[in-house]
């Protein structure tokens, strides 16, 4: 791969964006860089975590590579499209905790990359939007979905139609960060938090984000049968068995993904 660089420590996967000429801008052959390193963590039991970042001080990633979106044709676009919104949805399921370490500007379908990762901490450096109107464009990995789902319809369009990027801050406030933390203290802010949820039940994890992600796409009655039914069905794992007898028992839980 020579647009990405993976290390796996303790059970997290770090992956990092590593263009940093083009502030980590997303060509194909990066994305499907990506699509190779969550398809082959998605199996393997020693990746217990995702962490997202972008090589470099400036940017997480400054979208997709314009270079090449001004070759696309009708056709082409299309499909370019389609193929980053499935790997963007590969990672949005992925089951097991993915998290965006923003370290920079996260513009276009760097934005969208990170509004697939289940969680997102942002440097207080990172400036974060959807510039794609000022291309002509629209956001075409998911981000006008995921946008209005996450924020509401008005505040992602008027961030879609005006293209402005806001800072970290701001982004905290409306809900498109979860957290902002000092640029020196990211990558350990998310370790933090994937290390925290890491502790807790894996199968309870994949339930939950399978309960969160399907369940936004569903009526709220079949959101919450989804719910139930993932419920019981954790209810037969060894893993419920521990939790329970060591928080009666007064002593940490040891889960095994059973
Ligand atoms: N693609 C290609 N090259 C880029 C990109 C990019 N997205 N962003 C930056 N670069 C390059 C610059 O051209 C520059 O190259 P060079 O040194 O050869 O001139 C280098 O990176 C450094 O950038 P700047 O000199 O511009 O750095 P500044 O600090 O002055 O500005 C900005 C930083 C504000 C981030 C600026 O670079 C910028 O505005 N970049 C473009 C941001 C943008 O518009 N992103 C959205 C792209 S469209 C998109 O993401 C669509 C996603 C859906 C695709 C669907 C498929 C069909």
């Amino acid at each position: 791969m020579q647009n990405v660089r993976t290390e796996l420590r303790d059970g997290i996967l770090f992956l990092t964006i590593d263009r940093p000429k083009v502030l980590n801008a997303l060509n194909a052959a990066t994305v499907e860089e990506i699509f190779h390193v969550f398809s082959t963590a998605h199996d393997d039991v020693t990746v217990k975590a995702v962490i997202v970042t972008g090589a470099g001080e400036k940017a997480f990633v400054a979208g997709a590579d314009i270079n090449e979106l001004a070759q696309k044709t009708p056709v082409t676009g299309k499909e370019t499209s389609e193929r980053g919104q499935f790997i963007l949805a590969f990672i949005e399921k992925f089951p097991k905790p993915v998290i965006a370490a923003i370290n920079g500007f996260a513009l276009g379908g760097g934005c969208e990359l990170a509004l697939a990762c289940h969680i997102r901490i942002a440097s207080d450096k990172a400036q974060i939007g959807l510039p794609e109107v000022t291309l002509g464009i629209i956001p075409g990995y998911g981000g006008t979905q995921r946008m209005a789902r996450l924020l509401g319809s008005a505040k992602a369009l008027e961030l879609i139609c005006t293209g402005d990027r806001i800072g970290a801050a701001e982004a905290e406030r409306i809900g498109l960060v979860n957290k902002v933390v000092p640029a020196d203290q990211l990558v350990a802010a998310a370790e933090e938090m994937a290390r925290k949820i890491m502790s807790r039940g894996p199968l309870a994890i994949r339930a939950a984000i399978e309960a969160v992600n399907r369940g936004s796409e569903m009526p709220i009655r079949e959101g919450e049968f989804l719910e139930a039914t993932l419920f019981g069905l954790l209810c037969a794992s060894e893993d419920t068995k521990e939790g329970m007898k060591a928080f009666l028992e007064k002593r940490p839980a040891n889960f095994k993904g059973k």
